[in-house]
């Protein structure tokens, strides 16, 4: 396990709170409760960094964290209409849309997926975003510790029809047992160093 500098750089609820910074950015986004928060926990072996679960005042703002001055890490609010600390797709694309659109350095998203979920309408259109703005595609099937191995690769094939997109660049991520996490940072540092 790799130490991490980490820290939050700033909470944006529009463009002036966009971090002052050249690094290199990537985007976590998904919905409510897929694991985003997790998931850059995890990369950066902190349990706190990023908040999971529900935080009151939070979830409706970009949160930047700066990693090891090399790469800063985006956390966004959930997308989707439901209970809780949901953001509707109208809200989340006006706080989204501008980021993607205008980011120079934004250069990736981590489409953040519970495995045991069928991607939704508002997943497909992230994944859009994500395609129309020119970032790479990391889909991170979170939860893959609530499967078994066969259940994976089932689950897996439905994500990988679902968004149209290769079964093999899906990837079964595990906050707990810590699968995963070692080739979704592959697949980051490739993208950093490729930007360098
Ligand atoms: N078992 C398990 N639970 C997870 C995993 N990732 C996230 N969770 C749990 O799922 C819940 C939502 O995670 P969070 O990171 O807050 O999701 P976010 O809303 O997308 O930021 C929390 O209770 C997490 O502990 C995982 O890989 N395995
Ligand atoms: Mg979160």
């Amino acid at each position: 396990m790799q130490y991490h500098e980490a820290k939050l750089l700033s909470s944006a609820a529009d463009e002036s709170g966009w971090p002052d910074s050249d690094l290199p950015e990537i985007m976590f986004a998904g919905r409510s409760n897929a694991g985003k928060s997790s998931l850059i926990n995890l990369l950066t072996n902190r349990k706190k960094l990023a908040y999971t679960g529900k935080t009151p005042g939070k979830t409706r703002l970009l949160n930047f964290f700066e990693v090891d001055d090399r790469v800063v890490y985006c956390d966004s609010p959930g997308y989707g209409y439901a209970k809780g600390g949901e953001m509707s797709v109208l809200q989340f694309s006006d706080l989204i849309d501008p980021y993607i659109r205008k980011r120079k350095q934004l250069k990736a998203l981590v489409l953040v997926l519970d495995i045991r979920r069928v991607p939704n309408d508002d997943d497909q259109l992230m994944k859009q975003y994500a395609e129309s703005a020119g970032l790479a595609l990391i889909p991170a099937c979170m939860k893959a510790d609530k499967l078994s191995r066969n259940q994976q690769i089932r689950s897996l094939s439905i994500i990988a029809k679902t968004l149209g997109i290769p079964r093999e660049s899906c990837i079964p991520v595990s906050a707990v047992t810590r699968d995963g996490s070692e080739l979704i940072e592959e697949k980051l540092n490739q993208i950093i160093q490729e930007d360098r």
